[in-house]
């Protein structure tokens, strides 16, 4: 089954997934990520995010081949710009940054990378990004040159999201940013949940298995996890046992 189509079922099921978010810019080695994959392997983990606000290195094609050949998951582009296309991975997160007003990262780096993509197999996930501030500034609120949502505008937010639905995008990204300093709370993500029909994935500054917890109760259909595991990747553990909980106690657990 294709990405989206498994998402949407999965949401239909009350099953929630996780993505565990690789930054080529902060893989220490092949060995750093080989631990990370495995853990991933071991623990339920359902997808690999790659990429990042501001991507220096090259790395892209190798962390995707070393992910692909170690693992049987999907491997999801997250790119910060049209730069980060690496063909070889299954899917892209083709984002519209609509919590923003910089019309290149609403439709400019999209023309550029159209004819790309379509030349590629990537499946395309049409995803409405939208940054909700989180304390001090973010590299991507920097990088995008976009004023985050304020986190106590709930309605903004979710008038956001839900224009994004009525435009035809098909996911919905709430997004922190790396390392946020405060996560994304529960009443702006149940918010946004109550606003929309799509998959909602929910990502930035989740370092507890209580935030990842709280995040899914509040109706996060996917939660995106990367800072903290390049501190701790053993936290995936924790982590990934709550997602899993909380499937099986939906009766939709993995076999
Ligand atoms: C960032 O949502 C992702 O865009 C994940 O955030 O790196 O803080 O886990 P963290």
């Amino acid at each position: 089954m294709k990405i989206l189509e498994t998402l949407k079922e999965n949401q239909k099921l009350g099953k929630k997934s996780i993505a565990v978010l690789v930054d080529p810019d902060k893989v220490a080695d092949a060995a750093a990520l080989q631990h990370l994959i495995n853990l991933a392997s071991e623990n339920c983990v359902d997808y690999f995010f790659v990429g990042g606000s501001l991507v220096t290195t090259t790395n892209l094609s190798e962390i995707v081949k070393q992910i692909k050949e170690n693992v049987n998951l999907p491997v999801i582009l997250f790119p910060g710009n049209s730069i980060q296309i690496e063909p070889s991975a299954d899917g892209i997160l083709f984002l519209s940054l609509i919590s923003g007003r910089n019309p290149e990262l609403l439709i400019g780096q999209h023309v550029v990378a159209a004819p790309i993509v379509r030349n590629t197999r990537l499946e395309v996930l049409p995803t409405g990004y939208m940054l909700i501030s989180s304390g001090r500034t973010t590299s991507v609120a920097y990088i995008s040159n976009t004023t985050p949502i304020p986190d106590d505008k709930y309605s903004l937010a979710a008038c956001t999201a839900m224009a994004g639905e009525m435009l035809g995008l098909q996911l919905m990204y709430l997004d922190a940013g790396s390392g946020a300093e405060k996560e994304i709370s529960a009443r702006m993500i149940s918010a946004v949940r109550k606003a929309i029909h799509t998959p909602l994935v929910v990502g930035g500054g989740i370092n507890t298995a209580q935030k990842a917890l709280t995040a899914l109760e509040a109706g996060a259909d996917m939660i995106v996890i990367g800072n903290a595991l390049e501190k701790d990747p053993n936290l995936l553990i924790e982590i990934a046992d709550k997602v899993y909980e909380w499937n099986q106690s939906v009766g939709a657990g993995k076999d």
